[in-house]
């Protein structure tokens, strides 16, 4: 089956109970079991749900994967993920990364013995030379967050010893719709399912997705031991947005390549990042490892960096909010915002400056995107 059937089909199937077509939230922490020890596989909500389950399936799916543990956020599933690793373990990690992803590496695992080195992993003689015999984990976040950069996948899987070394792939930004890690060699792909998977900026959550056994087990060792879950009616959102993702995605990045190419020839305009513009340093690795570039465009106006204050205030359609890969726009500021917990030096000396604004482009009608884009640009040199 293709992506959008598997995306509709797999894991719901009707209730074997009634016939419903869709499969129900079961609304339940537990189930009656009819003698002890006897029951139909389910036994405690944290342990197993069957919405969740049908979530489970279907994301496992839409990754080509046969295993899919889900989360309660894309941080709980990060998480789990690291507990791949114990004390003493090292980590080579994307040095542009997610800032909560950053906050949980360096303020709460260093703390348990893991050491983590943060590589520009544009720079593959860089990653070579970060890899230590106890190296235990390569995580990637790519395109990064909130630089789009691109990072070859398949090129990292092939620096590392998999007897040793798991490779992980945060792959938010892209989504499964345009990018598969496990085909290009990764072991393990993590989601924030709030973003582009759940589509509607109404739901938070997570998951971990593989097609090794073995380290499945762990991570839903991990997820049922420390019980970060989602609940039973977030798990449903989460499946009844993925069902579009595919459109949504076409969507997204057909705007976002209009967006893109209008911020690149605007005179106001410094430096744009996008992965699908022929500009963008990565961009030949981009085409050849995503077969789309995503809805995420990241700019920096002329002047002084508190234009970015300004032109923050002046848009209509694109609302100030942290997240992203909702169906409407959104507009941050990663240095006051997503990227706030990276101490001000490490953030601007990998690019984050108080200049930078991050798009999240909507599916909204693209004209109307680029007439409230233009005229916050135009009010913005106003204001300074
Ligand atoms: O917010 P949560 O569902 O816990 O997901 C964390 C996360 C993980 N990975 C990436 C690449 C992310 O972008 C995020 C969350 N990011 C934002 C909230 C943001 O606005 O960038």
């Amino acid at each position: 089956m293709k992506f959008s059937t598997r995306a509709i089909h797999v894991g719901q199937e009707a209730d074997p109970t009634t016939g419903a077509t869709i499969v129900p939230i079961y609304q339940t922490s537990t189930y009656t079991q009819s003698a002890v020890g006897e029951h139909k596989g389910f036994d405690y909500s944290r342990t197993v749900n069957p919405t969740r389950s049908a979530l489970e399936a279907q994301l496992a799916s839409l990754e080509n994967a046969q295993y899919c543990s889900a989360f309660s956020s894309g941080m709980a599933a990060t998480a789990a993920v690291l507990n791949l690793c114990s004390a003493g373990d090292h980590i080579v990690v994307t040095d542009d990364l997610y800032g909560g992803t950053y906050r949980l590496f360096s303020r709460v695992l260093s703390r348990y013995g893991m050491s983590f080195s943060y590589v520009d992993m544009s720079d593959l003689a860089a990653v070579r030379a970060a890899i230590r015999p106890e190296t235990k984990l390569i995580w990637i976040e790519t395109p990064t967050n909130p630089l789009l950069k691109i990072v070859d996948i398949a090129a990292v899987c092939a620096l590392r010893d998999p007897q040793r070394t798991t490779v992980v792939v945060d792959n938010t930004f892209a989504s499964p719709y345009f990018q598969q890690p496990l085909a290009l060699g990764a072991d393990v792909v993590v989601h924030s399912t709030t973003k582009y998977i759940g589509g509607h900026s109404d739901v938070v959550g997570g998951a971990a997705i593989t097609d090794r056994a073995e380290i499945y087990d762990i991570i839903k060792f991990h997820q049922n031991a420390v019980g970060g879950v989602p609940g039973p009616h977030d798990a449903w959102l989460t499946m009844r947005g993925a069902k579009t993702l595919a459109i949504r995605m076409r969507e997204h990045a057909a705007n976002a390549a209009r967006v893109a190419e209008f911020l690149e020839k605007h005179d106001e305009v410094e430096r744009v990042y996008y992965p699908g513009l022929a500009s963008h340093p990565q961009h030949a690795i981009a085409k050849a490892q995503m077969s789309g570039f995503g809805g995420m465009v990241s700019f920096v106006l002329r002047g002084p960096a508190e234009r970015a204050f300004a032109f923050a205030r002046e848009t209509k359609l694109f609302s100030l909010a942290e997240s992203l890969g909702g169906v409407e726009s959104l507009l941050c500021h990663p240095a006051r915002m997503t990227h706030g917990s990276i101490p001000k030096e490490d953030r601007e000396r990998r690019g984050v400056t108080d200049g930078l604004l991050r798009l999240s482009v909507g599916i909204e009608d693209c004209d109307d995107l680029l007439a409230d884009l233009r005229r916050a640009i135009e009010r913005s040199a106003r204001a300074q």
